[in-house]
């Protein structure tokens, strides 16, 4: 670490100097915090970003240099079914020998929902409560007990959640799964500026940090350390996703099978947009390379694009689902890398050139937060496969607090599927009028992944109102 005069010296020259003002007021203990705050910063990148993003616009992605992408299809033919089954051997092959890992990203902040903890503390199971954690967690312990395989899972956290994070698991015993199985490590920062480009500070004493962008995954695996375990633990392959998708279907052998049979290097999944509305980012080809362009960079123009048939033109949703090879994390890693920073303008919480908090308007967005993505990886990929998956078996995220995307549709979502189940297992399912469901449904992912094992434990019909857990 550089002493403090050349550090004072380091942010000077780059325009920063005003981290220091109030540092002869503090404390020894908030001095070396500090200290090691400003440490951290890459002064270079940082006004780099200033310079593209807050002093000019940098262009977003045109519509026009977008191809639409390859995606292998659901199957409806016997050929594609048969490919499927393929498919499905090489990804059962592989849990069998050991090659398989879950890597959770799970450092964001959950603002959208209100919550302060983690997001995968939130309640969901619809008769027991089980949390997101817990709901992965059954999953990942059911893989490792189909294929006897050890299946190491990876959460990726941040300073935002990440004590939280390790305490829940703690106090969860680790959901039954080992905690010399379950690795818990943290992505790096990235400080956020006002609307004059200078870096803001949350009071006397910090930096006003935030996470990277779940991009930070691919250098936080490896300056973690967790690369070169994963080696040790001979997997050479990792299932991606997210924390508030609660139908993931973490491990879909399918997928990873068509990944390695493809020779991919970084492989996604694609979903059908409910809309043009959705929020998610749609997958295209730019330069001969699968993108994904976010759905805040997508014109409205092209996102509401028809073909002559009346359906989107860019229908493929990115769900954030990713099988990704081990070498290709490892080799970005040695070729120092950086994917592309997005811009995204916050109300940032942050004290004034006086020292006392800034007071903001409703609705102010005065600072301006820096993130990578990790699907920008897909670019740098040499060969990259896109399996399209159906939202009923694969997509119900937890985003906002009510309407779309909310706890009450996740929760719809899990029964419904829950209820598919059941009904291919012979039970009679209660509807009401309107045809929803007339009762509540939870199956463990222990007795359960995929609708399998029913035969037996299914009853043979629900009565209206009725709970049935299994
Ligand atoms: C993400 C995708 C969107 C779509 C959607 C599906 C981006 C930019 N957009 O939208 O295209 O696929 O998901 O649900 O990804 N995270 C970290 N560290 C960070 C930031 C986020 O670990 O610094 C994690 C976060 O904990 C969560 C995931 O990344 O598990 C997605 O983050 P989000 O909820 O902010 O993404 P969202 O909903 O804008």
């Amino acid at each position: 670490m550089k002493t403090l005069d050349e550090l004072k010296a380091t942010a000077e020259r780059h325009g920063h100097g005003h981290l220091f003002r109030f540092f002869h007021e503090l404390n020894d203990a908030e001095k070396a915090k500090l200290h090691e705050q400003v440490s951290a910063v890459e002064f270079e990148v940082v006004n780099k970003l200033v310079d593209d993003f807050v002093k000019s616009t940098a262009p977003v992605a045109s519509a026009a240099d977008l191809k639409p992408a390859p995606v292998v299809p659901l199957p409806t033919t016997d050929e594609q079914r048969q490919a499927a089954r393929g498919a499905r051997a090489a990804g059962d092959e592989a849990f069998r020998r050991g090659r398989i890992a879950c890597f959770l990203v799970a450092g964001g902040q959950g603002t959208r929902l209100g919550l302060n903890g983690p997001k995968g503390a939130f309640k969901i199971g619809p008769i027991t409560d089980r949390t997101l954690f817990h709901i992965h967690a059954e999953k990942i312990l059911a893989l490792r007990r189909r294929y006897n395989a050890g299946v190491p899972w990876l959460i990726m956290t941040s300073d935002a959640n990440d004590a939280e994070t390790k305490a829940f698991f703690a106090t969860h015993n680790y959901f039954g799964l080992g905690a010399d199985t379950v690795r818990i490590f943290k992505q790096a920062n990235m400080p956020a500026v006002g609307r004059d480009g200078t870096i803001l500070m949350a009071s006397k004493a910090e930096i006003a940090l935030s996470p990277n962008g779940h991009g930070g995954s691919i250098k936080a695996l490896h300056d973690s350390g967790s690369t070169a375990w994963l080696r040790e633990h001979g997997v050479d392959t990792l299932f991606y996703f997210q924390v508030d998708n609660c139908l993931t279907q973490i491990g879909d052998p399918t997928f990873i099978g068509w990944h390695l049979l493809g020779g991919s290097k970084m492989s996604s999944k694609a979903c059908r947009k409910r809309d043009w509305k959705e929020k998610v980012g749609v997958f295209g080809v730019i330069d001969g390379k699968l993108n994904v362009v976010e759905y805040s960079d997508l014109p409205e123009s092209a996102a509401r694009e028809t073909l002559p048939d009346g359906s989107l033109k860019w229908w493929a949703g990115s769900i954030a689902i990713h099988v990704i090879d081990l070498g290709f994390i490892e080799q970005l890693n040695k070729g120092g890398f950086q994917l592309p920073y997005h811009k995204a303008e916050k109300a940032v919480a942050c004290i004034g050139a006086d020292g006392a908090p800034l007071a903001l308007k409703s609705g102010e967005k005065n600072g301006i937060k820096f993130e990578t993505f990790v699907f920008d990886a897909l670019a740098q990929a040499e060969r990259t496969v896109n399996v399209e998956a159906s939202r009923e078996d694969d997509f119900s995220p937890v985003k906002n607090a009510d309407g779309d995307d909310s706890p009450m549709t996740a929760k719809r979502d899990m029964q419904e599927m829950y209820a598919r189940w059941l009904g291919a297992a012979g039970t009679s399912i209660p509807r009401k009028a309107d045809g929803t469901l007339d009762c509540t449904i939870e199956i463990s992912p222990l007795t359960s992944l995929e609708g399998e094992n029913l035969a037996g434990v299914a009853p043979a019909k629900i009565a209206p109102g009725a709970a049935v857990l299994l």
